[in-house]
């Protein structure tokens, strides 16, 4: 049977087994493609029997490719990491080109020619980004990256191993395939090391797929139209701020001191990580990083990459000092002001540093060469012809607690900026008539505000990503942290006329690693999002109950789990979009005795919330993190507002904070029970 190349099952089948080659009928379709498509051991294979049945699709001898000279010198079995300038410039060609090309045959054509003969990590970033990027494919379903690319979420190695050795058990091959693969919760260490205590929200697979996501949508190179989207650098900011606010939840609840930001790049570090992940597409092994390692300058031939820790010195202080002076220096010399309005968002992709950098030949690239400064530290030179480690790779780098202590250093340089701009006022935090009567957390029959966390198991399908296996569904299965969803149910009077509102939620930790109730200048730092939704507020009193599922930081569930199998596809599959927190990661684990934080609630002003737009993507439930694609950021108040500034002299606590305002801000203490 005979496909159209404007076939919508190519775009998908295209993503699977990337180790693959084209002969073997990649996602069940067969590519009859001309000789140049392929690489030299395989242009005198005809197409195997055994796909016989496969529809197939032709791709004209005569078909055009455009110039991938740059991408294509990236050998296909070498790690790809966008930390790697060089990398980098081939990673914005490739999405160049494919962003670039007018036709939707000749993009697909396109990508069949790189999926064959140019890097699989390094294409499907790029074919990823593409797809979200075409006006053709922006609808088009992107499927889950663990599925498709096992071996940077598990330890792929050892699921083949486990089942090879299944091949020879008395058992049928549908059973073999069929019985899940248990991944124990602690295949990477023991609570020997204090930091593992909390490996398992760091390897966390929608955590991870989260990270991989949200910078697939907000990629810091390419082409104008994609990289320069409505505030990026202070989503950049915001949402990794973020994942340090919730990484410190997670840490009291385990009874860990909070993040040590990592400041001193002179002195070793003695968190040590094995990452356990073993790549089969780059064939080899994550290298871990041993304890009190110390990083240095890299000097690697192969990848051209040279780095003083010298300029990163430089960097910081240049980044410091315009911090302090207010301002930011371009490239023609002339000042510009890092204002109220957008400083911070300028402040980000300078310090990203993003395309949109305003002056990288002066500010540098401190973010993301210290991701590639920590990612050599075993190997700095080369000389053991070793890669990157976890910390080099969006989708891996979560998993390393450097990854904290890095971003709490980078979060501290945002922090400095935010200290010099003028405190909210009740003028910023009121909403005159509008006032919160009370706000409680419910479960099903439960004490009202009492949380529940719990573990959980649940099944990734990964036939799509384990190449040269065979074509059934194999299942692992993975113990991750849940909780009961609840219900907000939140009373509010409105005193004035009709009028709309913006609830926002928040919950931080009450007491800090010493057991000491926090004062808020510490405590605003340890806000988590919970939930951001407009209402309609009607004269007089009303009752909003919001589901916790409902969660504007949030994706469902099924996003991160949900069976890969391509028959089982439903229409969610067309607008299906990986960016957002995973639902079940919202709660801190909490402890057996109830871990005590503040849950806070208010109603701002939506006449100082409103962006105008007229809005019609599917793809908006990840808002907060995520923004909307295509779309403005859908909050026009700073983002980690009323938190995201220190509060005014005198203001010290929780309780003072409130006060400000009109009684449109609330909080009440809850607690988060961890059981067993
Ligand atoms: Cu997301 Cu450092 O930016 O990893």
């Amino acid at each position: 049977q005979q496909i159209q190349l404007t076939d919508r099952s190519i775009l998908s089948a295209l993503f699977d087994r990337p180790g693959e080659p084209l002969v073997n009928a990649i996602g069940n379709i067969r590519f009859n493609v001309p000789p140049n498509f392929l690489p030299t051991t395989y242009r005198n294979v005809t197409l195997e029997n055994r796909f016989g049945t496969s529809p197939q699709v032709t791709i004209p001898n005569n078909t055009i490719i455009p110039d991938l000279s740059l991408p294509i010198q990236l050998r296909r079995n070498e790690p790809f990491s966008l930390f790697i300038p060089m990398h980098r410039k081939m990673a914005a060609r490739l999405i160049d080109v494919l962003v670039g090309l007018k036709k939707y045959e000749d993009f697909v054509t396109t990508v069949v020619y790189c999926r064959s003969l140019l890097n699989p990590l390094l294409v499907s970033y790029a074919y990823s980004v593409a797809i979200l990027h075409r006006n053709d494919t922006r609808n088009q379903a992107l499927p889950n990256f663990a599925c498709i690319n096992p071996g940077r979420f598990l330890s792929a190695r050892g699921i083949a191993k486990e089942l090879q050795e299944r091949t020879n058990a008395p058992i049928t091959d549908e059973q073999r395939v069929r019985m899940p693969i248990e991944i124990p919760m602690d295949f990477t260490g023991t609570d020997l090391d204090v930091e593992h205590r909390v490996a398992y929200f760091r390897e966390d697979v929608g955590i991870n797929l989260h990270h991989w996501n949200w910078h697939l949508v907000y990629p810091f190179e390419g082409p104008r139209e994609v990289v320069d989207k409505d505030r990026r650098g202070e989503l950049f900011f915001y949402m990794h701020q973020q994942i340090i606010a919730r990484y410190n939840f997670e840490r009291l609840s385990n009874k860990l001191k909070l993040v040590q930001r990592f400041i001193n790049w002179r002195e070793p570090i003695p968190e040590a990580y094995f990452p356990k992940l073993d790549s089969m597409l780059a064939s080899r092994v994550w290298p871990p990083r041993q304890a009190f390692a110390l990083i240095r300058d890299i000097a690697r031939p192969v990848e051209q990459t040279y780095i003083d820790l010298q300029d990163m010195e430089r960097w910081r202080e240049r980044i410091f000092q315009a911090i302090h002076d207010g301002r930011v220096q371009n490239v023609n010399g002339s000042f510009v002001p890092l204002s109220e309005r957008n400083g911070i968002d300028i402040l980000g992709n300078i310090l990203e540093a993003s395309d949109l950098s305003i002056n990288p030949n002066l500010y540098g690239n401190l973010h993301n060469v210290g991701h590639l400064l920590l990612g050599f530290i075993h190997d700095p030179d080369h000389r053991h012809l070793e890669s990157f480690g976890v910390i080099g790779d969006s989708a891996t780098a979560m998993r390393d607690p450097i990854f904290y202590r890095w971003h709490a250093f980078i979060d501290d340089l945002f922090q400095e900026h935010k200290n010099t701009l003028p405190r909210y006022t009740d003028r910023h935090l009121g909403y005159p008539g509008i006032t919160i009567k009370s706000a409680e957390l419910l479960t099903n029959g439960k004490q009202p505000n009492i949380l529940n966390t719990f573990w959980q198991k649940s099944d990734l399908e990964l036939s799509r990503g384990l190449d040269f296996l065979p074509q059934a569904q194999i299942f692992v299965r993975i113990t991750h942290l849940q909780y009961t969803p609840f219900v907000y149910r939140i009373r509010v009077q409105n005193s004035g006329k009709e009028r709309m509102g913006t609830v926002r939620i928040f919950m931080a930790p009450h007491f800090d690693d010493r057991g000491l109730p926090m004062r808020l200048r510490q405590q605003r730092g340890l806000f988590i999002e919970l939930d951001r939704f407009l209402v309609l507020l009607k004269s007089g009193d009303h009752t909003f109950i919001r589901n916790s599922t409902q969660s504007s930081v949030t994706i469902p569930y099924e996003r991160t789990f949900r069976n890969q199998d391509r028959n089982q596809a439903t229409s969610e599959d067309t607008n299906y979009c990986g960016c957002g927190w995973p639902q079940h990661m919202l709660l801190p684990k909490g402890t057996p005795d109830g871990l005590q934080a503040d849950l806070f609630v208010m109603v701002s002003n939506y006449a100082d919330d409103q962006v105008n737009q007229r809005s019609t993507n599917m793809c908006r439930d990840a808002s907060s993190y995520c923004g909307v694609r295509g779309e403005k950021y859908p909050d026009r108040r700073a983002m980690g507002f009323p938190f995201d500034r220190p509060p005014t002299e005198g203001v010290e606590t929780l309780e003072s904070f409130k006060q400000l305002g009109n009684g449109n801000m609330f909080s009440r203490r809850v607690a988060i029970f961890h059981t067993r």
